[in-house]
Formats: C-alpha cells, structure tokens, sequence
C-alpha cells in the first residue's frame, strides 16, 4: 500500500518536471475580468484587470489583437522574475483610446531559454472615449531669454488652449535629454486641467533666488493626459542665455564721503558733500545699470526722477540716502561707473550698458547741501546698491553711515 502511495508521488513528480521542462507551465493562472469594458470615465467597467503568474524569470508582453490582426502592444517585452502580477488595462496604447470592436487579448512570456508561453481569451471595447485633449495654439515666447533679473528678456510666456479636461504638464528636457525642469502655471479663472486658456509665466526660478538652468538650447514639452488616458504631446524649443541670479556689492562696504573744498566731513550750507565707492559684480551674469552717470552733481533739493533717469526695473544704480529723509529711499542715484567702462549694448533699439561679471567700477558723485535735511547740527549719511524693482541686498542697504557736520 504504502509503496504505491510513493510510485504515485514519483509519477506526479515527473509529469511536473516534464511539464516545467516543455514550459508549459511558465505561466499560469492568467485572467483577464472583466472581458467588456467601456472606457469612458464614468466610473464603470472603465477598465479590465490583467492577472497572471510567472513560475520563473521572463520577457513578458501583453498585447490586444484586432479583427484584422494588427497587434497593439501594453506591454513589450518587460523584464519579469518570478511571481504573481496584475495591471488594469483601460483601452490605451501608446496614449491613443483603442477605437469600440471586438478584440483578443495575448500574454505571452518568454523564459532565458527562449521557450514561449502563451495565452489568449476575448476582449470587448464599448462606448470608448477615443477623443485626444488637444493643446491648441501652443506657443513659446521670446524663444530666446536671459534670466537674470536685469529687466530685458527675463521671462517666458507659454501659452495654450486646452479643449478638453485633462492633466497637463509643462516641462523643460535640458540638452541631455533627461533632465527635466518642471514649470508651473499661472493661477487663472480656468483652473488647471480645465478646458480653456492657459498661460505660464517662466523666469528660471531666479526670483525665487534659484540658479537657472544652465545656459543651453531646451525642448518644451506641455504634455496632456485626459481622464481616460488618452494622451497628447507637444514641443517647442527654448534657449537659455546669461542665465542666473545676479550678485554685486560696495566693496568693503566701504563709502569715502568728503567736502571737495576742505577733504573733511564738515559740509556747510551751500557748500557739496562729494562720495566715492567702488562696486564689483561678483556673479555670473552682467548686470544692467543706467544714469545719470557717475560723477553727476546734484543740488539737494534734486532727485534722480527731477534729472529725468526714472526708476528702471532690473536696473542697478548706487543711491545716497540721509537721516531724516522725509521722501522715499535713496533719492540720489548714479550709475555703477562711467558709461565708457561699462559693456554697451543696443537691444530693443536702446543703449543698455552693463557692468559685467568680475568687473569692478568706481562711483563718484556730488549733492550741494542747500538746506538742513533734520533739524540737527550732525546728519548721517549713507549709501546703498539698489536693484531697483528687485530687491536692496541687507548688506547693500545702509551702508557705512557717515555723519557730516552741516549746521554751526
Ligand atoms: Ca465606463
Ligand atoms: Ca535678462
């Protein structure tokens, strides 16, 4: 009894090696439920679950075959190990909805010795939803920028009109190929993902004190994906100059303020408290400045918008501010050194000129003192470094106050 018990252990035993060594059974336990789906986002049989087992390592595919025999691959030739899988499968290949028919479904694995297994059972597509979001009117201006903050071609708008709800993503792809810079959209009326306008505003991350991207010629992706899993892509391109964030100071903050007549820091009425400093760039990228020069003269009673230089965004200019001011910071401004040291470009038609990275220039200036700015003997004065419509650095602002001795 006992001994047939064992022939019979040996007899199963074999079968179930013959049965591995024919791959038959490499895989097994194979569903796909249910066999109809209706991929159309309400919520309902939107997709079909795909289950299968793997007795050992193999290369599986998953692929739906139409009536004509056309092969619409899910899965090509992935790496597996061993073990149990299950994946949903919506009626989405290669981000286009399979159009309504009558379908086969095919797993197959095929083992390191190159045996194949295979199964295969129906599949039913209804009422799918085989209409692609679309991103209209896609586009990508200036196609060149320099983010860097000097007010002249920081930023980058993108824009697009989505015509159905979908996920959407806008991304940089560096020139490597792999890196990806993700960039944000604006908040609008039109929330993200819903039909409509959409705009995104790019600065490189700079205003957020980020260094850029590296200078380069990119791809902008926008990238949709609706609710069913249809997908569109588009791309344009983007090149990056003189990107960065924009870095200069007083050197040694260190402010030489002086009467021209006497070499002191007695000022009598009437009488010009001159200055002179020096500025580096110590960034990377050129910043921008405007007038009026350095060394102009002012009269107290002045100020930078009386001797027609207005305020400039993206614009860096050395100020002078006093104790007791009663209007707005840094009234008196000159430009970081005279125009024939710095870099002199034309854009837009303008003369912009640039101090540049590593390059330090000296700034002089003068204010007749017409009347007592406080109602005190002894006024402190000071200069600051100002970005203007960006930001005054802590360590720019307020820098070597000197009290000058007005009244007697
Ligand atoms: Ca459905
Ligand atoms: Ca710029």
């Amino acid at each position: 009894m006992q001994r047939h018990v064992i022939l019979v252990f040996i007899a199963a035993l074999a079968g179930w090696l013959l049965a591995a060594c024919a791959g038959g059974a490499l895989l097994t336990d194979v569903s796909v439920t249910p066999q109809t789906i209706t991929p159309n986002a309400d919520g309902i049989e939107d997709v079909t679950r795909i289950s299968y087992h793997l007795n050992d390592s193999a290369d599986l595919s998953i692929y739906i075959e139409d009536t004509a025999g056309n092969r619409h691959y899910f899965r090509d030739n992935r790496r597996r190990s061993a073990g149990d899988y299950g994946v949903d499968f919506s009626g989405v290949v290669n981000g286009a909805m399979l159009p309504d028919g009558d379908y086969t479904w095919v797993v197959e694995a095929v083992d390191d010795s190159g045996n194949t297994a295979r199964q295969s059972g129906p599949l039913s597509i209804r009422q799918a939803d085989t209409t692609r979001p679309e991103l209209q009117g896609f586009s990508v201006y200036p196609k060149t920028f320099t983010p860097n903050q000097d007010g002249i071609n920081d930023r980058v708008d993108i824009n697009y009109y989505l015509t159905k709800e979908a996920d959407v993503l806008v991304y940089l792809i560096a020139p490597d190929g792999e890196t990806r810079y993700p960039i944000a959209e604006v908040e609008r009326d039109i929330k993200p993902g819903e039909p409509g306008f959409h705009t995104y505003d790019y600065e490189g991350g700079v205003d957020l004190g980020a260094e850029p991207p590296p200078d380069g010629r990119y791809t902008v992706f926008a990238e949709a994906v609706d609710r069913v899993g249809n997908r569109t892509v588009v791309t344009d391109t983007l090149t990056i100059q003189e990107g960065g964030v924009p870095r200069a100071d007083i050197v040694s903050a260190s402010v030489d303020f002086y009467n021209p007549l006497t070499g002191d820091t007695v000022v009598p009425l009437g009488q010009t408290l001159a200055f002179t400093l020096t500025v580096e760039n110590f960034g990377s990228v050129p910043i921008r400045t405007n007038g009026p020069p350095s060394g102009t003269a002012y009269r107290s009673d002045e100020n930078f918008n009386t001797k027609g230089a207005f305020q400039s965004s993206g614009t860096w200019r050395v100020g002078i501010d006093y104790e007791g001011n009663p209007s707005y910071a840094y009234p008196y401004r000159w430009s970081l050194g005279s125009l024939d040291v710095l870099e002199k470009r034309v854009i837009n038609g303008n003369d912009e000129y640039f101090l540049m990275p590593g390059q330090r220039a000296i700034v002089t200036g003068t204010i007749q003192i017409l009347d007592v700015p406080a109602d005190k003997d002894t006024v402190n004065f000071w200069a600051g470094l100002i970005h203007e419509d960006v930001r005054i650095d802590a360590f720019n602002d307020h820098v070597d106050p000197t009290p000058i001795i007005i009244g007697f």
